[in-house]
């Protein structure tokens, strides 16, 4: 290939690199599955290996392997960052909005407001010459930060370079740094499981990944970025408002939250931040409350700062999640894997919207690293729905004398529930009841697991009904479940014959399930739903799965080496290949034999794309339904798309669907298609 050949095919890969990487990271919205991409990425590097002159810094192949620092540079703020004042109470929020009213001598005109969520993360700045990110630098205190470019250019929702033909000679872009929910829970899963750093919540997470100074190990981190809005902008015409920059930084492909809006008055502001308030669990990053920004401009100018903070801005902040209590006591729970989880029995509190009286200690490295004792006076989280955690103890509190450190090995020499010795493997966090499957605490959360919601989702089978099955010896693994008869059922304690009959239908249907669930179903340590999907996607058939060794686990995008050999090794033991054939003779069956049967349901064969947020279902409660009811769930409109699911705030899946001509259904439309009206069928008996 000829240079100029190179340099052409070089910069054609980039671009479409680039786009790929905005679909995928920013709007979460792929057009090509992963190993295309990897295919493309394969390609450029190959490319530039063989011509290591044309490697640009902006290249999406130089996200990562940049060396270590052996210190953060310092960077001054051209524009200082502000603060942001705070807002508690409606009536502080009112007052804001007077304050506003007045000073732009205005004082009965409904203002409009740009409103957003506030993420929990870290502010920075990104520096763009000509297109180019060339500077990275988190705020600090408002006037200088620190130089953070090489792990700011490892986060994928970043450009590395502007798109635009007229981009701006100089650019420089505000935003905040943040950690996904997800990207934090398996952070964590990860670290405990090594016994390695746990974080306390995923802003800490973010900030200790940004402040590495090996940009590789940031790079592992997954962190993502939401602008909020610029500083310094040289040599283009800014649109006159906020949302306007806010939409011109989107079209820039910064990502920015779907779920800003403008506003009227203090009225849509109260209505903005109850909504908010009402889906921010559901939302797959923590935010702290919600930014109302004066949307235009020049009105802005005119407001001007006080002190450090803007008088066109204010944050209203969520009630703290955050309280104290004393801890009673720390008992042991014995999960499925065996693991005794110890767990702090609560003086009640109510935090975050919910009375808590206990919270996870997850293992003996969290007890000592945190170390609560019986007694303390603790700080007690609840972040969205995640169990209640314990983020710290107040030593000042601690009662005279101070009473012992906590061991679990020292308390629970045997299992609470078996009596099975209790032990704690050479380099693990956890420590196990030795008892394995003879101990009906493991076998009972094993089925318990097994048939949740999200597993093979078995309506009915809860914890009363698994108690009698394992204390009676009816049910030993969970291929038992598929032979139990209606005689059975019905001769069980609080069981009439119409709920036998239920939870037999109940078990029947979910032998129609996906290979990620039964995957998940299974109880793997350290195989989460997250980790099930990658696995069930990767490998495309459980016989592929069944066959992996630790080195193909390993090739599973997200699977270390921890959870690689976890999977390895319950795969290796014969009892549970058993239990696994077991289940596939009882008839549970996924998609990847569905050549054989034809899923049953209403929406049987048919695909669906769902965008924006509709007004009473949850995302997964849409595609559960949907599933349920034999449809699939894509991810991308394509031709081969039956019906696209639109709520409010529809992303580009809508227009898609407009342009190819594919019917677009509400809420309701998909409701009614899933229960059809009822017809009269002809049964002959
Ligand atoms: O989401 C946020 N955390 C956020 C922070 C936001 N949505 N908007 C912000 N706007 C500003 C001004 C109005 C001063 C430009 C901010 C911040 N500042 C901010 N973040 C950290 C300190 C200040």
């Amino acid at each position: 290939m000829r240079r100029e050949e190179a340099e052409a095919r070089l910069n054609a890969l980039r671009a479409e690199i680039d786009y790929h990487n905005h679909r995928y990271y920013v709007l979460d919205d792929p057009v090509i599955p992963d190993a295309e991409y990897d295919r493309l990425m394969r390609e450029l590097v190959d490319l530039e290996a063989a011509w290591p002159d044309l490697v640009t810094p902006d290249s999406p192949s130089q996200r990562v392997g940049a060396q270590p620092l052996k210190e953060f540079g310092e960077v001054r703020h051209r524009m200082p960052m502000l603060s942001l004042n705070n807002a508690f109470t409606d009536a502080d929020v009112a007052a804001f909005d007077r304050r506003v009213r007045e000073a732009l001598g205005r004082p009965d005109a409904a203002i409009e407001y740009a409103a957003e969520p506030k993420f929990d993360g870290l502010a920075i700045a990104l520096h763009y010459e000509q297109g180019r990110l060339v500077q990275g630098a988190t705020r600090g205190d408002g006037y200088s930060g620190e130089d953070v470019t090489a792990n700011l250019r490892t986060v994928h929702s970043i450009p590395l370079r502007l798109r635009e033909a007229d981009v701006p000679p100089w650019l420089e872009v505000r935003g905040e740094v943040l950690m996904l929910k997800r990207d934090f829970q398996r952070l964590n899963e990860e670290a405990r499981a090594r016994g390695g750093k746990v974080f306390a919540n995923p802003r800490n997470a973010a900030a200790g990944s940004l402040r590495q100074l090996d940009p590789n190990i940031t790079a592992q981190r997954r962190l993502t970025f939401f602008a909020y809005g610029i500083g310094r902008v040289e040599g283009v015409e800014l649109p006159p408002t906020h949302a306007g920059i806010m939409d011109w930084l989107a079209r820039l492909r910064f990502p920015v939250a779907a779920e800003r809006r403008v506003v009227n008055g203090v009225d849509g502001l109260l209505a903005y931040f109850r909504e908010l308030g009402a889906r921010r669990h559901d939302l797959p990053y923590e935010i702290d409350g919600a930014v109302y920004k004066v949307n235009d401009l020049a009105d802005q100018a005119r407001l001007g700062f006080v002190a450090r903070a803007p008088r066109f801005a204010i944050a209203h902040k969520y009630p703290a999640q955050e309280e104290l209590t004393v801890v009673e006591a720390i008992e042991v729970n014995v999960g499925r894997t065996g693991a005794l989880t110890p767990v702090a029995r609560l003086r009640p509190v109510f935090v975050g919207g919910v009375t808590v009286s206990n919270a996870t200690l997850h293992n003996q490295d969290e007890i000592d690293r945190k170390d609560v004792r019986v007694g303390d006076t603790v700080i007690v989280r609840r972040a969205g729905d995640v169990i209640p955690e314990i983020v710290g103890v107040v030593l000042d509190r601690r009662p005279k004398p101070e009473p012992p450190r906590f061991d679990i090995l020292q308390h629970y020499p045997v299992c609470p529930v078996c009596g099975s010795r209790v032990v704690r493997a050479e380099g693990e966090a956890v420590v196990r009841c030795s008892g394995g499957l003879y101990c009906p605490a493991q076998r009972k959360q094993a089925l318990l697991h097994f048939a949740s919601r999200r597993a093979m989702d078995v309506e009915g089978l809860g914890e009363k009904l698994v108690d009698q099955l394992v204390d009676l010896g009816l049910v030993h693994t969970p291929a038992d479940l598929y032979r139990l008869d209606l005689p059975t059922l019905a001769g069980l304690e609080r069981m009439a014959q119409k709920s036998a009959g239920n939870l037999l239908a109940a078990i029947e249907k979910s032998k129609h399930t996906t290979l990620a669930r039964f995957i998940y179903a299974l109880g793997i340590p350290n195989v989460g739903e997250a980790t099930a999907g990658d696995l069930a996607r990767h490998f495309g058939s459980l016989d592929a799965l069944l066959a992996a060794d630790v080195e193909a686990l390993q090739q599973v995008q997200d699977v270390g080496p921890v959870v690689a050999r976890s999977i390895a090794d319950f795969l290796a033991e014969p009892h549970n290949r058993q239990v696994i054939g077991a289940l596939r003779s009882a008839g549970v069956h996924w998609a990847e034999d569905a050549g054989q049967r034809t899923p049953a349901g209403p929406l049987a064969g048919k695909t669906f794309v769902l965008t924006g947020t509709l007004p009473s279902l949850a995302r997964d409660q849409a595609r559960d339904l949907i599933e349920a009811a034999g449809g699939k769930v894509s991810g991308s409109v394509s031709k081969k798309t039956d019906y696209v699911v639109a709520g409010a705030d529809p992303g580009s899946k809508l227009d898609k669907a407009q342009a190819l001509g594919i019917p677009v259904l509400d809420e309701a439309g998909l409701l009614s298609l899933l229960s059809p009206p009822e017809t009269t069928q002809d049964r002959s008996v």
